[in-house]
């Protein structure tokens, strides 16, 4: 008899989440529930199948042509089959346009990163356009440019694909990355237009039909706070470049479906979006909704490897029984799992914040959490989503090391979670500044008191002294710290920022066991609350800087 492995089969990516399901059910109201479950299920559906599909299909990559037969430099894009099945779906389900449903109140952003969430994977890498068109639209309606917001605001929000635009965030340059100061592009007045002039090094979704752009006006000082920000729309009607070229398609680890080019700025034309300066502070009401699409698209990640790792092990057989039933293989899954449900309730608790926040139902401190826990949602699910993918990489064996079973493209997507969008230090920089600028730790502090004032149960008692004694330590270094040497606070600033993600975590999964307890006589995710609390829940260092510069700087 041959040696066959049977591969692992996804089933209904929302019928089967337990966790998804469970957590719908305690925030929504039941009418909003009933209304979204149809399109849900037909995500989870879509989700399901797309895996089948592309697994049959083989990877596809989209494709830069240069140059007509004729000479002609054209700079055509060529998507990929998932990338042309996509737009219509986003439009049509209104994955940005759900963002801001008056319909739901409060709980749109719930209800779009639901859909989001299911929608991910199967999208490869097409929710990366619409985090940038979500956080434009956010980004122009902050700016109140009135121009802007009737010429963009109706295509970047419209549910026709025929009608639908996709937004680009163009800010990256070859010598400015996590610290924009370094752009080079210059911003020129020609003829009562402003053109820009320079090399933008990685331009994600280069097929946008729009774009926000940092660039620095002619004669301007250096540093950042003179960037001014600029809309663009960079296609003619017939598909022509309006002064700029493809120099390349970028060669990447992961998210080679995803078109992210090199190019060069020969005057295209743009339009300001609110003063000539300042520019940095104009975006950051994009980064913001980018990095909280991050950390949905992470905890997608997660919970796509788990779901095949749990399906495999219930199909291989080893030692005489299914992995599913052997006692280290289930502690293995178990551990992910418990990882995953904290973040994931971490993650949609901040988009409950968002949706309040935005209809105007956020309180001050309610709005100095939303700020405080952006980053930390980016940061930790995205390091998270890279330690989930490789050890259910692992849960396959020699399997989950060959291409084509799909299992080393979710490893190699994973890695751009932690990297763009700001890198893991940049979040951590970004705790430090939100800290700094709304209310430190006082408004996470006394949410945390409210939500762990509702966890009752015995089960979890373990859970409510565990996460109480993580927020006492993390306030204590903080303390220490911020009144010391500033290079000591950095150097501790990353473990500080995914310590307090991971304590705010344990308190909101410990919240939802207990509901889910009660309401769902479920006792999974206690079990889950209480695997997550048994692990190492911080690591506060007591001397950050000496040693780092020392270490550092090692060699021989
Ligand atoms: C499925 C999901 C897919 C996700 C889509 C991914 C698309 C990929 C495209 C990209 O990767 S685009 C490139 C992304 N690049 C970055 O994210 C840049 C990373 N670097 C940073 O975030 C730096 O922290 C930053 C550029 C913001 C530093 O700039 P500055 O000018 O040196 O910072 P500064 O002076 O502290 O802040 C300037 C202003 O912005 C301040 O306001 P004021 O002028 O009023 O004082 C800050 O408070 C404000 N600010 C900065 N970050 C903020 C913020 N405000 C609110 N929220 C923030 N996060």
């Amino acid at each position: 008899m041959p040696f066959l492995q049977a591969a692992p089969v996804l089933s209904n990516q929302y019928l089967d989440d337990r966790v998804l399901r469970s957590y719908l059910r305690r925030v929504l109201p039941p009418a909003v529930l009933g209304a979204i479950e149809g399109e849900l299920t037909d995500l989870g559906e879509f989700a399901a199948t797309a895996w089948t599909q592309a697994r049959e299909r083989g990877r596809c990559e989209p494709k830069l042509t240069q140059w007509s037969a004729w000479g002609e430099r054209i700079d055509r894009i060529e998507l990929t089959p998932a990338w042309q099945a996509a737009q219509p779906l986003a439009a049509r389900y209104g994955l940005v346009a759900a963002g801001y449903d008056s319909a739901h109140g409060a709980a749109a952003r719930v209800h779009q990163f639901a859909m989001v969430y299911l929608f991910h994977c199967a999208s490869e890498f097409y929710t990366c356009p619409l985090a940038m068109t979500d956080g434009a639209v956010t980004a122009l309606k902050a700016s109140g440019n009135r121009r802007l917001l009737d010429r963009a605001l109706p295509h970047f929000l419209n549910r026709d694909p025929q009608q639908f635009w996709i937004c680009g965030q163009w800010m990256t340059e070859n010598a400015g990355g996590s610290d924009v100061a370094g752009t080079e592009t210059v911003a020129r007045e020609e003829n009562g237009r402003w053109r820009l002039y320079g090399r933008k090094w990685f331009t994600s979704a280069i097929n946008a039909q729009a774009a926000l752009a940092l660039a620095r006006p002619a004669g301007a000082a250096a540093g950042s706070d003179a960037l001014a920000l600029f809309y663009l729309e960079p296609q003619k009607a017939d598909g022509r470049w309006r002064n700029l070229v493809l120099d390349r398609l970028k060669d990447k680890l992961g998210t080679r479906e995803l078109p992210t080019a090199e190019i060069h700025l020969d005057g295209a034309p743009a339009e300001l979006v609110g003063e000539p300066r300042h520019g940095v502070r104009q975006i950051a009401p994009m980064l913001n909704i980018t990095r909280t699409w991050n950390a949905i698209g992470a905890l997608a990640t997660m919970r796509r490897c788990i779901a095949l790792a749990r399906d495999y092990a219930n199909r291989r057989v080893v030692f005489g029984r299914p992995l599913a039933e052997q006692p280290l293989h289930q502690d293995t899954l178990a551990g992910v799992q418990a990882e995953f449900e904290a973040a994931f309730h971490l993650t949609f608790y901040v988009t409950e914040l968002l949706g309040r926040a935005q209809i105007g139902q956020a309180d001050e401190a309610q709005q100095n959490l939303l700020r405080l826990l952006t980053p930390l949602i980016k940061l930790w699910t995205g390091k998270l989503a890279v330690a989930i993918a490789a050890e259910s990489c692992e849960c396959f064996g020699g399997a989950g090391y060959l291409e084509d079973s799909g299992i080393p493209q979710l490893l190699r997507d994973a890695m751009v979670w932690p990297i763009w969008e700001g890198t893991s230090n940049v979040q951590a920089l970004d705790f430090l500044r939100a800290f700094r600028t709304a209310g430190g730790l006082t408004p996470l502090l006394s949410a945390q008191r409210t939500i762990l004032s509702q966890v009752q149960a015995k089960e979890l008692e373990f859970c409510v002294r565990v996460a109480r004694e993580g927020a006492t330590q993390i306030t204590e270094w903080l303390q220490k710290a911020s009144a010391g040497e500033r290079d000591r606070l950095e150097a501790g600033a990353r473990d500080v920022a995914i310590g307090l993600a991971r304590v705010m975590a344990l308190s909101l999964l410990a919240r939802h066991a207990e509901w889910a307890l009660r309401a769902e006589n479920d006792p999974r995710p206690a079990a889950a609350a209480r695997r997550f609390a048994e692990r190492p829940l911080l690591r506060l260092r007591s001397d950050g800087a000496r040693d780092a510069q020392m270490l550092a700087s090692d060699s021989y």
